[in-house]
């Protein structure tokens, strides 16, 4: 059947028995590709009969499909002629991770933050009604845990007023962001799930009242012609109706027929209806439902039979900064940690199981949990943010004014930081540098392996008159590389012969900072790798140091565009010292998904490349510091730090 389907209009004329062996044959072909590549299967598994439904009922691309965050368009995908495609998915030349103009007329939405889907929807909408396309619905599907986001609110504020928008929203409801959905707003949904329960209530009500003699009939009669009020006590239907939005389920996102029959409901309407549908994540999949913690909602490359990992990784910068911080729990009761729906990502399930008053899941809310700390320091906590470098974006505004302006004692954990590379343009951590340089008491540090993970997070909770930021990369944390000495706060990594090139190494490119120096030096050029470990503020010494030195190189995992060597070129105008500052590090560009070390291969930070560069500055170098006279004996240049 399947291989059959080359666009959405070879679903329109299938059977019942069909669409069911479809649906079958689309979970087998996500399980078997998605456990060699790595990617979001829980979710996928999930919205099987619900992608089919859409797709039968809606003509895409005229209707226009947004799904929120877009890690389970997978089916979609496959509905819309790109099977192919998932032999490489998530890999260059393959299928991206998520919807991607370019593969497809069928995507529109590739932005994989999540919150979005609603406002993008109601701007679509409301062209199309503007331009006379009044043909055209939106259909938005947005999850529970996606719902938990501010943006979706203040998209839904906007829609519920409109009465010409054709828009369906789907609010996929499997009770699940990565783990359970948390807060008011999971409570209510569970509650609308339990509509369904109703008309048995009263069947159970109408049994028990009319076998109590004498008052039983009448008191059932009142209950029947208060039906509304009874309905909302058991099962409040106020917050999306009173908002002016109608309404319609829930609906078992897995009865396509059920589905099929509100989905034409909602469109014939011709005004924003919001249709809530339950769906199971991983359905289908065993080893995914039995995954309690995430059901599998984002897998890395396993065995498709039992979903266990094929290969053991080794520790992770996540676990490094885990296991640290449930020590420094231990000793400082005022130490309290915060995630945006990410408790297992982000390492702090651990510090959750030791102390699970201290902790807070806020949902996807990483504006609410940047302001929240605010408050929570002002209170007398120091609270840790952790979220993906790329997440903060989100809470720049909080993170400037909330939390700089007030100088609260909040510590950031930013993981995923520089190039993860196969999710995609919007999941690289490549703005973070650039970003958090320009707010004003801000600390920032980017340890260059798990003993500075360590250190710099100890370091940074003992700040309590200013926020303090650390990020590191995703995967396998780096073997320690110990520094020869520390000056005024910066690692010495490895001393050059001749004071020839400064190497200013940023964070997780230690190691290849090394091995290019010690290929330079093979080249007869000295160079001197650094590690300020904290890049701001930066170490005033590093103007002193560097006045030695005929080049200054800077090696970054971030956009070179405001980043740490753009801050040192500054620092060295402000002392005048004219010594060049090459860089080393992300273009301002969006980069498409990719492994990440095909991505550094293409952006030129290699050993080897390093290495080259470090020679050819070296000699097409001017000489400044002989044209102004400095001193530079050979005596210096050999030690190059005394
Ligand atoms: C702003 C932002 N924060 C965090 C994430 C990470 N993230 C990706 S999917 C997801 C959970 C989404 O849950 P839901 O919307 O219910 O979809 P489901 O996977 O359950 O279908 C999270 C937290 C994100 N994509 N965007």
């Amino acid at each position: 059947m399947l291989n059959q389907i080359k666009s959405p209009a070879d679903l329109k004329s299938l059977t019942p028995e069909q669409i069911q062996q479809l649906a079958s044959e689309i979970r087998s072909f996500l399980i078997e590709k998605v456990s060699k590549s790595g990617g979001h299967l829980g979710p996928n598994l999930g919205v099987v009969e619900l992608t089919i439904a859409i797709h039968r009922v809606f003509d895409s691309p005229k209707d226009v499909m947004v799904f929120d965050t877009g890690h389970q368009s997978y089916v979609h995908k496959l509905l819309t002629g790109r099977m192919n495609g998932f032999d490489k998915l998530r890999q260059r030349g393959g299928l991206a991770g998520y919807p991607n103009r370019s593969e497809s007329e069928h995507d529109v939405v590739e932005n994989s933050h999540a919150s979005t889907a609603l406002s993008w929807s109601d701007g679509i909408a409301k062209g199309f009604a503007l331009t006379d396309q009044t043909d055209r619905s939106v259909v938005c599907v947005v999850g529970d845990g996606a719902l938990t986001g501010g943006m979706s609110w203040e998209a839904l504020n906007n829609i519920s007023t409109s009465t010409n928008e054709k828009l369906v929203i789907i609010v996929n409801d499997n009770e699940r962001s990565y783990s359970p959905t948390i807060g008011g707003l999971a409570t209510y949904l569970s509650t609308l799930r339990a509509t369904s329960g109703y008309e048995k209530f009263l069947e159970w009500g109408k049994g028990v009242l009319e076998r109590t003699p004498v008052v039983g009939h009448p008191i059932y009669e009142t209950l029947h012609g208060m039906k509304k009020g009874i309905k909302d006590i058991v099962a409040p239907q106020g917050m999306f109706e009173d908002l002016g939005l109608k309404y319609l389920g829930p609906v078992d996102g897995h009865d396509v027929p059920a589905m099929e029959k509100t989905l034409k409901l909602a469109k014939d309407f011709g005004q924003p209806v919001l249709v809530h549908v339950i769906t199971e994540k991983g359905r289908g999949h065993a080893p995914a439902l039995n995954d309690e913690a995430e059901k599998f909602h984002a897998v890395g490359v396993v065995d498709a039979e039992t979903g266990q990992p094929l290969s053991k990784a080794g520790k992770s910068w996540t676990s490094v900064f885990s296991d640290e911080l449930v020590k420094i729990g231990a000793e400082r009761k005022d130490v309290v940690a915060i995630t945006a729906a990410m408790m297992g990502p982000t390492g702090l399930d651990k510090f959750e199981k030791a102390f699970p008053d201290r902790t807070f899941d806020v949902g996807i809310a990483e504006q609410h949990a940047t302001t929240a700390a605010a408050g929570m320091a002002f209170a007398g906590l120091h609270p840790v943010v952790a979220v993906y470098s790329t997440f903060l974006n989100r809470a720049f505004d909080q993170l400037l004014l909330d939390v700089a302006l007030h100088k609260a004692g909040v510590t950031f954990v930013l993981d995923r930081a520089g190039v993860t590379g196969d999710d995609g343009p919007s999941h690289n951590g490549m703005w973070d540098l650039a970003l958090t340089g320009i707010v004003p008491t801000l600390h920032v540090a980017a340890p260059r392996d798990g003993e500075r993970v360590r250190e710099t997070l100890r370091e940074a909770v003992e700040i309590s008159d200013a926020p303090s930021l650390i990020r590191f990369p995703k995967g396998v944390v780096n073997p320690d590389i110990p520094a020869f000495e520390r000056r005024n706060g910066i690692d010495v990594l490895y001393r050059g012969e001749s004071a020839d090139v400064l190497l200013v190494s940023i964070g997780a490119f230690a190691s290849i900072a090394v091995e290019a120096a010690a290929g330079a030096y093979r080249e007869g050029v000295g160079v001197t790798v650094i590690d300020p470990r904290w890049v701001k503020p930066l170490p005033k010494s590093l103007v002193t140091m560097a006045q030695r030195y005929k080049n200054v190189v800077v090696l970054e995992d971030g956009i070179k565009h405001g980043g740490i060597a753009s801050t040192i070129s500054e620092l060295f105008r402000e002392a005048q010292l004219n010594i060049p500052v090459h860089s080393i590090g992300i273009p301002l560009t969006f980069l498409e998904h990719s492994k990440r070390s095909e991505i550094l291969e293409d952006l030129g930070i290699t050993v080897q490349n390093i290495t080259r560069s470090l020679v050819a500055w070296n000699s097409s170098g001017i000489d400044l510091k002989e044209e102004m006279q400095l001193p530079l004996d050979e005596n210096e240049r050999r030690k190059p730090l005394r």
